[in-house]
């Protein structure tokens, strides 16, 4: 009897399967059928586009973010922005400006303004937006794995929430391995019973703005884009080219776009592990880089790069990882962009130890010595303390004993370890044995250097960005020392 209903019950499942599977295959046809309908249809999202008349949803307000929904709003579009943080959402609908960086405080959408929807609703931004932008951190573990957890979050409140034969647009835009997108989203838009190509289309057009760099920023930085379905693909460059005065591609497939802008970064990261590498090799030459890099750089086809004490932010020392983990998966280790990675996350105990050596040659006891960072951002003219390699270097120094003061007027109090001081004043800074350039703001570099020198223990400075003028410093009264300089 058992053994009859257990049959029984297999048989009706198949049925099932069987008959959704129909319904699927049928709806295909039926779609494939009115294909031209639904390439009308597309084409009366091309007509919209043009028209300028279609809603863009952004999800993800943080760094990229902010920026990208400002971008659209700007031009012309009308934008719904999605946070799932109440703080993040609350903190833009009063104009003001959430991420850490200070270079969008003037530009954020004041109270009211038109076409400018904040919420934490994404089903809202769905139901009201042909098109939504994903743009959430593409982070790695603490054992430096991707974690997809954000994409995969963000898809699931997407596309439970598309309706049948809507034919919304997804995008996915940040930073990620080839195939993510995919990988992560096609199994939830069947999860919930969606076909893509028919219900909604995914694609991907990597943000590509460079921090701090008004020449390339989201109204100007060119973009690549990869689709499953070339017309999409079509259409989202009419959408971004919108967006931006730079040049907008067609690429072809998602896992290209995806490939294109991790090894953007990972090109990047292993330029600057060169120039790291070098700047530890070269002293030990009793040559300083600085001389060499000008040397090098009078050749036509020379890369320049600037050696410094690690890299920061959330792209490059970030990305390299998503292309490691994947080339492993294929069993094809990446054994340089592994390589070049470590010479980088390294950097700041190079420094380390060379700053050990500086008090240490100077009588200075590490114990009873103060030090001051000036500058803690990763990088210049950004208010983003983002994987700052400023973070690695003071600990490994408060660890052994040196005391550690900051100063950064481009960030706020509250982002500091509480194994640092932090100086809001310069001028009140005194009783040092040692400054550490460690970011390259220009406040950093022309501040009064000869009256800070008057407040000091010992006239010691080390350059960890190559950006002081060292024969002026040198001709105040400081001793001067420099990453890369023997
Ligand atoms: N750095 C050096 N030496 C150099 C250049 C940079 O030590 O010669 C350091 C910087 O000080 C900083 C870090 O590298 O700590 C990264 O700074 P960055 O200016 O190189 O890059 P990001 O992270 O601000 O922005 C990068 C850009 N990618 C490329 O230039 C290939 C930007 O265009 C991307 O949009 C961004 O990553 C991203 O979001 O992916």
């Amino acid at each position: 009897m058992l053994f009859f209903q257990i049959f029984l019950i297999n048989e009706v499942i198949k049925k099932v399967t069987k008959i959704e599977f129909l319904i699927k295959f049928i709806r295909r046809i039926d779609n494939h059928n009115c294909q031209g309908a639904y390439m009308n249809g597309n084409l009366k999202m091309k007509e919209s586009i043009e028209a300028g008349n279609i809603s863009v949803g952004i999800i993800g307000l943080g760094y990229v973010g902010l920026p990208t929904a400002i971008g659209f709003l700007d031009a012309g579009y009308t934008v719904w922005g999605v946070d799932v943080s109440q703080r993040v959402v609350e903190t833009i609908l009063r104009g003001e400006n959430p991420t850490g960086d200070p270079e969008i405080n003037d530009i954020i959408p004041t109270p009211n303004t038109k076409n400018w929807n904040i919420t934490t609703d994404t089903n809202l931004a769905v139901e009201n937006c042909e098109i939504l932008i994903v743009t959430v951190p593409t982070p790695v573990t603490s054992d430096l794995k991707p974690d997809l957890k954000y994409v995969k979050s963000a898809g699931e409140n997407i596309f439970k929430s598309i309706k049948p034969n809507s034919g919304k647009i997804v995008v996915l835009e940040s930073t990620v391995y080839p195939g993510v997108t995919a990988q992560s989203w096609l199994p939830l838009i069947e999860k919930y019973g969606l076909i893509e190509g028919v219900d909604v289309h995914i694609a991907y057009c990597p943000e590509r703005f460079n921090p701090g760099d008004e020449a390339n920023g989201v109204r100007k930085v060119a973009r690549v884009i990869g689709s499953l379905n070339p017309e999409i693909g079509e259409i989202l460059v009419g959408v971004y080219s919108k967006l931006t005065s730079g040049r907008v591609d067609y690429v072809g497939k998602l896992e290209v776009a995806e490939a294109a802008k991790v090894i953007e970064n990972v090109q990047r990261d292993i330029n600057i592990a060169l120039v790291n590498e070098l700047a530890r090799i070269f002293p030990a030459l009793e040559i300083d880089i600085e001389d060499v890099l000008n040397a090098a750089a009078t050749k036509w086809n020379f890369h320049r790069y600037t050696p410094g004490v690690g890299v920061g932010g959330h792209c490059i020392p970030v990305d390299p990882y998503y292309m490691i983990q994947r080339a492993e998966q294929v069993g094809v280790p990446a054994e340089l962009i592994t390589a070049a990675r470590a010479v980088n996350r390294t950097m700041p105990i190079h420094v380390y130890s060379v700053l050990k050596d500086i008090l240490y040659t100077n009588n200075v006891a590490a114990n009873d010595s103060n030090v001051l960072f000036l500058g803690w951002s990763y990088k210049a003219e950004v208010g983003d303390h983002r994987e700052t390699p400023a973070e690695h270097l003071a600990l490994a120094l408060t660890d052994s004993g040196v005391k550690v003061s900051v100063w950064d007027p481009h960030l706020e109090k509250d982002v500091y370890p509480n194994n640092v001081e932090v100086i809001t004043d310069i001028r009140s800074a005194k009783g040092f044995d040692l400054v550490v350039l460690v970011t390259g703001h220009s406040v950093c570099i022309n501040l009064d250097w000869s009256s800070l020198l008057q407040n000091m223990r010992e006239p010691l400075v080390y350059d960890g960005r190559r950006v002081l003028d060292i024969n002026k410093l040198e001709d105040l009264g400081w001793n001067v020392y420099a990453v890369g300089r023997p």
